[in-house]
């Protein structure tokens, strides 16, 4: 098994790293350049900013706060939110970024994950794929994808999407559940094995991590490649060096 990569979510709005439940009732939780300090401090593998209303206020990532958080940030950084272009990527790849994340862009134009992985390469593409999971019996699928920071469905199943976007040339998939989202009730294990169990590309399991049990379930259970938190982290009830020593005494692989 490849080393579990430990991921703090800066979820940001208006400059502040904000935290809600189901994408929202948002609190807000810090200043982001101080938590990215901090994070690459206590030793996380990644960080990632997710700009979380760029796309539904139809606005380009900020990038004035990418760039102070570029400044401070010692590994790899992946960025989020509103971006839809080949130009949107290269102006994160210019200030330092080192992964583009989409959502609701690769929903709405798949032909931009192919783009961006002929032009930037597969390492630097993360797709984002949000999911709700509908009641059995439904029309809709059982695992249903959702863009517009969780405001639409899009009928589509998570799990063909997940193969579509690694068809496409994604490097990894970031699969939070909305559902689970801020709960800190646990991941949604269900989906993340779902989707990792039908690609071969990683998946971080992400929304509803509360635990250090949860962690070792995702990665277990979901068979997730990394596990993303913003909740515990944020407010203080894990810490990462604490997250990697469980894992780790747990017989997990880990960089410590
Ligand atoms: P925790 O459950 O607190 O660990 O959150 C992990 C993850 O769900 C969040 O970092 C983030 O992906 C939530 N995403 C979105 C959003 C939050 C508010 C509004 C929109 C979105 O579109 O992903």
């Amino acid at each position: 098994m490849e080393k579990i990569k430990i991921i703090p979510c800066l979820d940001v709005k208006d400059g502040r790293v904000v935290k809600g439940i189901n994408f929202v009732d948002l609190r807000d939780a810090r200043d982001p350049v101080e938590a990215a300090e901090a994070y690459c401090r206590e030793g996380a593998d990644e960080l990632v900013f997710l700009d979380i209303f760029a796309t539904v206020e139809n606005r380009k990532t900020r990038l004035e706060w990418v760039k102070k958080v570029c400044d401070v940030v010692t590994v790899p950084f992946a960025v989020g939110g509103g971006i839809a272009s080949i130009a949107d990527m290269d102006e994160l790849f210019s200030i330092g970024v080192n992964k583009a994340s989409i959502n609701t862009a690769a929903v709405k134009t798949p032909e931009l994950i192919e783009e961006a992985a002929k032009k930037f390469g597969k390492g630097k593409l993360v797709v984002a794929i949000d999911g709700k999971k509908n009641p059995l019996g439904s029309d809709l699928p059982r695992l249903e994808v959702v863009i517009k920071s969780g405001r639409e469905g899009t009928g589509l199943d998570i799990v063909e999407w997940a193969k579509r976007v690694e068809e496409l040339g994604a490097g990894e998939i970031l699969l939070t559940s909305k559902d689970a989202d801020g709960t800190k009730e646990g991941y949604d294990l269900e989906m993340t094995k779902a989707v990792a169990e039908a690609v071969n590309i990683p998946v971080t399991a992400s929304g509803g991590a509360g635990t250090l049990e949860h962690l070792y379930e995702a990665v277990t259970i979901g068979k997730a490649a990394a596990v993303l938190a913003a909740s515990v982290f944020h407010f203080g009830e894990l810490s990462i060096p604490q997250a990697k020593q469980y894992l780790k005494e747990k017989g997990i692989p880990v960089e410590i």
